[in-house]
This record gives C-alpha cells, sequence and structure tokens, in this order.
C-alpha cells in the first residue's frame, strides 16, 4: 500500500525512478512500445476446443484476447519449446536430451543486447541453474520437472553458463521474486507435468491457474505494464491441425475495447518471438522468426502488418528433417541464419552475422515467408551443404 501510494503521488518523483520491479540483475527497465514485460505460462497437449470449454480458462479468455488462429509448429513437446524462443526446432521429432549447439542464438541473445531482463521459473526444478533431464516426485516416483518443458536450458549457450543459467529458477522463487520486486522483464513459465495437464486434464490445469494467476492479476505491481500469453505447446490430435488455445491478458496494455475480443490473425510460436521483438525493437535471429505475425496488439503500435495465409491446409503435425531427427534418413544439417534479413525494419543480431555471414550461400531461411516448412514441404538445403560433422 505504501509502495502504491508513493507511486501515485506527485510529491515523490524518485519513487517512479527507484521502481526496479523488472529486473534480475539490478538494470534499468527498457521501455517497450506496448508493454514493459512480457510473461509466457505454457500448458500441455490439449485441444483447442477442450481448453476454450474448461471453466477456468475460459474464465481468463473473457478477460483478455483470444486468439484463435494461433498454431503449434510440430509434434511433440519439445520442439515447440525450443521453437518459440530459437526461431527452428531443428527437425526435433522427440523429447530427447538433445542441446542446442552454442553457436545458435537465442531470445536471451536478442534481449541481453538490448539490457532487457529474462528469466524462467520451473514448476518443480530441484535448483536453481539445474541441467538434469528429470526429477521426480519424491513420493510417487513420478516425473514432475522435465527439461523437455524448458526451453533455454537445453541451449548450450545457457546452460553452460552460469551467471545465465541462474536466471532459471524453481517455480517457488516467483512469489519471493515478486515481493521484491525482482521479476525480469521477459518471463517464461512452465507449470510441472501435473499442473500443466500433461499427466493430469485440461480441468486440472485450469483450476492450477486459476488459483495461481486470479490474485496476480489483483496485484498492480504484477500486472504494471504486464502482457501474459497463456499458450499450449501442442494440440492432443495428432491427424488434426495443430491449433492451440492462447490468450492474452494485461489490463494495462490491453484496450478495454478489446477485453473478452478475438484476435483472428494467423500466429504460431514464432510469433512469440516476432512481438517481443516489435515490441522492444529488438534485433532478429535471421531464423523463422523473421516473418512470422506480431500480434494485433502490439501490431498497432509497431506498424507491422498483418499477413495472411491460406490456414486450412496448415497442419504443422509432424517435423521436418534435421540434425536432431531420430530418422538417420532424415538429417539435415545444422541451418545457417540468413544474416542478411531485414523485414519490418528489423535486422540479424551483430554477432550472428559475425559468426555465420561468410556462410550465407548456405541458409536455407529466405524471404521472410509468412508460411513455415512442414514434414510434406520440407526446408530446401542447398545442393553443396555437406554433412560436416
Ligand atoms: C556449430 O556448432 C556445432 C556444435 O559445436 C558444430 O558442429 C558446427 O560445426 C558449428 N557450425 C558452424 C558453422 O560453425
Ligand atoms: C521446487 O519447487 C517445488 C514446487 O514447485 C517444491 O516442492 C520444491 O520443494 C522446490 N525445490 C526447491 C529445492 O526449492
Ligand atoms: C498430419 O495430418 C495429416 C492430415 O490429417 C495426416 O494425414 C497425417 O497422418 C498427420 N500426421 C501425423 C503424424 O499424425
Ligand atoms: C558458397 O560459396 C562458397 C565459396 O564462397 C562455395 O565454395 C560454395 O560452393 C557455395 N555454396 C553454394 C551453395 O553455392
Ligand atoms: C484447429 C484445432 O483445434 N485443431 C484440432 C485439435 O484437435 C481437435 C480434436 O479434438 C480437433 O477438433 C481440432 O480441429
Amino acid at each position: 500500500m505504501l509502495t502504491k501510494l508513493l507511486l501515485l503521488s506527485p510529491f515523490f518523483p524518485l519513487a517512479l525512478g527507484d521502481y526496479s520491479g523488472y529486473s534480475n540483475h539490478g538494470s534499468q527497465i527498457v521501455k517497450g512500445n506496448t508493454f514493459n514485460r512480457f510473461i509466457t505460462i505454457w500448458f500441455e497437449n490439449t485441444d483447442f476446443d477442450k481448453a476454450a470449454g474448461d471453466p477456468n480458462f475460459a474464465f481468463f479468455a473473457k478477460k483478455g484476447i483470444t486468439l484463435t488462429n494461433y498454431f503449434a509448429v510440430t509434434h511433440p513437446s519439445e520442439p515447440n519449446y525450443i521453437a518459440s524462443v530459437t526461431g527452428d526446432y531443428f527437425g526435433i521429432d522427440n523429447d530427447e536430451d538433445n542441446i542446442i549447439p552454442a553457436n545458435v542464438s537465442s531470445v536471451a541473445d536478442l534481449l541481453e543486447d538490448k539490457g532487457i531482463s529474462w528469466g524462467e521459473y520451473e514448476d518443480y526444478m530441484p535448483s536453481t541453474g539445474f541441467t538434469g533431464f528429470d526429477f521426480k516426485d519424491t513420493k510417487t516416483h513420478q516425473n514432475r520437472y522435465v527439461k523437455k518443458h524448458n526451453p533455454l536450458i537445453t541451449h548450450a549457450s545457457v546452460a553452460k553458463a552460469a551467471q545465465r543459467r541462474n536466471n532459471i529458477k524453481n517455480f517457488t522463487l516467483f512469489e519471493e521474486d515478486l515481493k521484491n520486486n525482482r521479476i525480469p522483464q521477459w518471463v517464461f513459465i512452465t507449470p510441472d507435468m501435473q499442473n500443466d495437464g500433461h499427466d493430469t486434464s485440461v480441468t486440472y490445469a485450469g483450476a492450477w491457474l486459476r488459483k495461481f494467476l486470479e490474485p496476480l492479476l489483483k496485484n498492480p505491481n504484477f500486472m504494471k505494464d504486464t502482457l501474459i500469453l497463456i499458450t499450449f505447446d501442442e494440440n492432443e490430435t495428432y491427424t488434426a491441425q495443430n491449433r492451440v488455445f492462447s490468450i492474452l491478458l494485461g489490463d494495462d496494455v490491453i484496450p478495454k475495447h478489446l477485453v473478452g475480443t478475438k484476435d483472428e490473425g494467423y500466429y504460431n510460436h514464432y510469433s512469440e518471438l516476432a512481438t517481443v521483438q516489435a515490441n522492444w525493437n529488438l534485433r532478429t535471429l535471421g531464423r523463422y522468426d523473421v516473418g512470422a505475425n506480431v500480434f494485433g496488439i502490439v501490431r498497432a503500435k509497431s506498424g507491422d502488418k498483418l499477413r495472411t495465409l491460406d490456414i486450412s491446409k496448415v497442419y504443422n503435425n509432424e517435423s521436418y528433417p534435421g540434425i536432431f531427427n531420430s530418422d538417420p534418413k532424415r538429417w539435415a544439417p545444422l541451418p545457417v541464419p540468413d544474416t542478411s534479413a531485414k523485414f519490418a525494419g528489423r535486422t540479424v543480431l551483430e554477432s550472428i552475422k559475425r559468426y555465420w555471414g561468410r556462410q550465407q550461400n548456405k541458409s536455407v531461411y529466405k524471404g521472410a515467408p509468412l508460411s513455415i516448412p512442414t514434414f510434406q514441404q520440407p526446408p530446401v538445403y542447398p545442393k553443396c551443404a555437406r554433412r560436416s560433422n
């Protein structure tokens, strides 16, 4: 209450300057054109209609914007999580301990480039920066924490650097960070295998979300300039279109007239990257983040355009070939980013240009297409790219 009074008082301009509720390393907050904090919470394996029909998910949908044409990028879980932070899934068609090499950049690099703090809260993770494959419930011996649902720890560039790895904490530390105004500006939250619906049901997941999030929606310190994206990693029915239920929330950032409405634009997990990039005018990764549609509320400020696609045939239900594909016949090299990509005024991160620039003629990403490759229409690798590792 005291904080609130100070913040609202015109006689305490310093109080505003002291407000550091977005930092995990004491840095100043970096303002975005629509939000100053992005929080995404991922649930598991649920078809669109089933999630939309759950009373608790429906409760949140009424308070925000439902994204009705938001697609996962493949099956199973892991490649979807990785795609959302890296702009590709490199042919992953499994949930193995795939380590994304250090020469592949992620959203962490883009955020750090602008001094924006980031972090993850992983439910049931046994210790900060834990790099193990899973962690079981001590009583039931069931998996509760799993690496495959932790998008950034799978990256060598994060797992091997203590300073970065330590931004990934047990979910139990969320409350403490909130109290101390230390929630970062970009946050990924993974409920455990029960709370995310994986080993339970959408009803269980909805009840968990209601209990966690409803009180926070009334907490001005948490909600200040915050955009929340609730989504699911993938649809449950593999033969159906991989459309997932997604909601945007944020009383400070969603205009009143849009509360309870739908945004019918075509989005996918790469839109998370594109939206964050458009909000903070970040550089890009030169992969499928370039060209992905930006969510409507950010587009309105950033000047990005909504592009349309015939989505009647978008399935995204099986992985294209790549370096981590479990079928040796479906191996393909680690793709070279398109370092000259320029889209909506955004260009590729300098360090990516420096590292990959000379291999441009091997890049598979060209022209920022809205449609992403699929099992049926895989990426086309230049002929000379031979297996070298
Ligand atoms: C990227 O890193 C991987 C793993 O260390 C290595 O095999 C590959 O050759 C590297 N690619 C380039 C282009 O340096
Ligand atoms: C991690 O979080 C879980 C609940 O999410 C909790 O049961 C566990 O005690 C925590 N572990 C540590 C080491 O904090
Ligand atoms: C993907 O969907 C198409 C169309 O329904 C179907 O033919 C194909 O078998 C599906 N793939 C998998 C892996 O289920
Ligand atoms: C790319 O350029 C290098 C020389 O700079 C050449 O050796 C290689 O064959 C070229 N690759 C393709 C796909 O054209
Ligand atoms: C678009 C969509 O929601 N995709 C499918 C997800 O799975 C269900 C099956 O329950 C299908 O009905 C949806 O079409």
